[in-house]
């Protein structure tokens, strides 16, 4: 792979391009399972599975970036998570030996590619709306206390609901890949976004503390102090809620009700990561590239000791 991948963002197909030779290079590591669904655009939403060969079946991690379209470091940070994923089994084989990480780089492809050809901050997928507006909001859209407080009913609006739950072509295809039988080992999961530096857990959608709210802020707090730990960044560690309100949004969707029954009556860990910058002009969601491998290197650091503390932490119901 080119040495300098990480000194820039890159567009949609040359991502895919990236994980396909990650495949090709490490084919006992890397599987790139080219489709799972696809846009209104017709573009392929493409997962990544990377684990070793060795054990029967293992523990599941599940990684996700650019749901939201204007949110590039989400997608780099994804990258660079997966890259490193691959390198450090050469000395360290215990986390691809433990578990199968399940990775989908570019959740939004159709609003990801507005990003570098329309308007640099889209957020939303680019459906067609009623009223002749774009675009729904995929984080407002799955099928979790859909439609209530925290999104919007107008098409218009960078908080759109969408139509009904689970509408977009995209929410649609990741609800399914989540619960098939391959992935019937998921133990956690985050949803990488930008920007203001925080750690989030359930419930976003109620005030009301997770019934494992202990372990669900252990993990999230020590996220926190180990990314700290790298390069002295400060992330907030509160539950999503306490940021402001959402419904119908993944990690909601991943900790409710209809996973939590699919998986025999058992609970996954689910955060949200907004990585940097701080600040609260639009202009955050343009980070330098320079500052895509420090990022990198602090999420990494970070989510390695959270993998294994979610190994070795499993949810009781
Ligand atoms: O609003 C969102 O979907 C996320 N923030 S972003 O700026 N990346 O759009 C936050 C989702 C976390 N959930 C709640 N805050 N309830
Ligand atoms: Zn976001």
């Amino acid at each position: 792979q080119a040495a300098n991948w990480f000194a820039d963002y890159h567009r949609y197909a040359d991502i895919k391009t990236w994980y396909q030779t990650l495949a090709q290079q490490n084919p006992s590591l890397v599987t790139f399972v080219p489709s799972i669904g696809k846009t209104v655009e017709g573009r392929d939403i493409f997962a990544v599975r990377i684990t070793s060969k060795t054990g029967g079946s293992k523990q599941q991690i599940w990684f996700q970036g650019l749901q939201h379209a204007r949110e590039w470091i989400g997608g780099s940070t994804v990258q660079y998570v997966s890259d490193r994923l691959v390198a450090e089994y050469a000395q360290d084989k215990t986390l691809l030996d433990r578990a199968e990480f399940i990775i989908i780089p570019v959740v939004n492809p159709d609003g990801y590619e507005y990003t570098w050809t329309g308007g640099r901050l889209w957020r939303k997928n680019r459906s067609k709306n009623s009223d002749g507006s774009f675009g729904v909001d995929l984080n407002r859209n799955w099928p979790d206390h859909w439609g209530q407080g925290g999104s919007s009913a107008s098409p218009s609006s960078i908080t759109y609901r969408g139509p009904s739950a689970g509408s977009e072509l995209e929410v649609k295809a990741l609800s399914k890949y989540f619960l098939a039988p391959e992935n019937k080992n998921l133990v956690g999961a985050i949803d990488f976004h930008s920007f203001s530096q925080l750690v989030l857990r359930p419930y976003g959608f109620t005030s009301s503390r997770a019934p494992d709210e202990a372990l669900l802020k252990k993990a999230g707090d020590g996220v926190r102090d180990r990314i700290r730990a790298i390069h002295g960044k400060q992330y907030t560690s509160q539950t999503a809620y306490d940021l402001y309100q959402t419904t119908g949004s993944a990690t909601d969707w991943w900790y409710g009700e209809t996973v939590t029954k699919a998986l025999g009556n058992r609970r996954i860990y689910s955060y949200t990561i907004e990585l940097r910058p701080t600040g609260s002009s639009d202009q955050g969601f343009i980070l330098p590239p320079s500052e895509i491998i420090p990022t990198g290197e602090e999420i990494w650091g970070s989510i390695t000791w959270w993998t294994k503390f979610v190994l070795d932490n499993p949810i009781k119901i």
